[in-house]
C-alpha cells in the first residue's frame, strides 16, 4: 500500500474535514493555492478522485492580480506541439504542461459539483494582451458530446467569439458533431465546440501571425484580430466561482 493510498484511507478517518482531503486531493489549481502554493507553475490536481493530473496552474493571471488561481486547461505559445489530433486524443489530453497543451476530459467540470468560471487569455506578436473571461462554464458528458455551455461574457477587450460555439457539441476531424453540412474539424484543421463553424479555433494551426493563405485555419479569436490572423497565446483556464 502506498503512503498516498493510506493516507487516503486513514487521514479523513482520523480527522474527517474536507478541508484535509482537499490538500491531499486538490481538486483543481484554487486548492492547490489554498494549500499554500502560490506561484504560477506545474501541480498535480486531483479532479477525479486518486488519479493525479498535471496541470499548469496560472496563480497571478500573467502578473496582474496575486491570487488568480485558474487551472489552464488549454494552451499555446510557441507551436511546439500538434494540435490536429483525433477525438480520443483529446478525450485523455496531450501536450506538455510546460508549454503547450489540451488538458482533457477528467480535469473538464462535467460531474464536478463545483460552478466554475472561463477566461481566455490571448496574445498577439505585438506584445498586446486581451481576455475574454465567462462567469459561467460547463461541458456535459461524452455521450452527450462535450456540449458547451458559457454564459455571463465579461469583455476583456477579446470580443465574444465563444457565442457562437455556445451549446454546440465537441468536434474532431474523426468525430464530426457539428452543425454543417461539412467537417469543421477537417476544413479549418483544429478541434473545437464548432457551430458551422467557428468565430475562435484555439487548437487550429499555429500561424506566427497573419496568413490567409487557408481560410480561418489558424489559432484565431475573431472579434479581436480577425479569422486570419494566428495568436502568439492563446490559454483557455477555469476556476471555481466563489
Ligand atoms: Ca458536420
Amino acid at each position: 500500500m502506498t503512503l498516498r493510498v493510506f493516507l487516503a484511507l486513514v487521514l479523513p478517518l482520523l480527522v474527517g474535514s474536507t478541508p484535509v482531503s482537499q490538500e491531499l486531493f486538490p481538486t483543481d489549481c484554487s486548492d492547490v493555492y489554498t494549500n499554500g502554493q502560490t506561484l504560477s507553475g506545474v501541480y498535480n490536481i486531483h479532479p477525479a478522485g486518486d488519479t493525479p493530473v498535471q496541470v499548469y496552474c496560472d496563480m497571478s493571471c500573467n502578473g496582474q492580480t496575486e491570487d488568480a488561481k485558474w487551472t489552464v486547461i488549454q494552451r499555446r505559445m510557441d507551436g511546439s506541439v500538434n494540435f490536429y489530433r483525433p477525438w480520443e486524443q483529446y478525450k485523455k489530453g496531450f501536450g506538455n504542461k510546460y508549454g503547450e497543451y489540451w488538458l482533457g476530459e477528467n480535469s473538464l467540470p462535467i460531474t464536478n459539483t463545483r460552478k466554475y468560471e472561463l477566461r481566455v487569455d490571448l496574445q498577439d506578436f505585438e506584445g498586446r494582451k486581451v481576455y475574454a473571461q465567462y462567469s459561467t462554464f460547463s461541458v456535459e458528458s461524452e455521450t452527450d458530446g462535450y456540449k458547451l455551455h458559457v454564459d455571463g461574457f465579461i469583455n476583456g477587450g477579446a470580443g465574444d467569439s465563444l457565442a457562437l460555439s455556445n451549446g454546440q457539441k465537441f468536434s474532431t476531424f474523426d468525430k464530426d458533431q457539428d452543425t454543417w453540412s461539412g467537417n469543421c474539424a477537417k476544413s479549418f484543421l483544429g478541434a473545437f465546440w464548432y457551430n458551422a463553424c467557428h468565430h475562435a479555433n484555439p487548437n487550429g494551426i499555429y500561424l506566427w501571425g497573419k496568413d490567409g493563405t487557408l481560410f480561418a485555419i489558424g489559432n484565431v479569436w475573431y472579434h479581436w484580430k480577425g479569422i486570419d490572423y494566428g495568436l502568439k497565446s492563446i490559454s483557455m483556464k477555469i476556476r471555481p466561482v466563489p
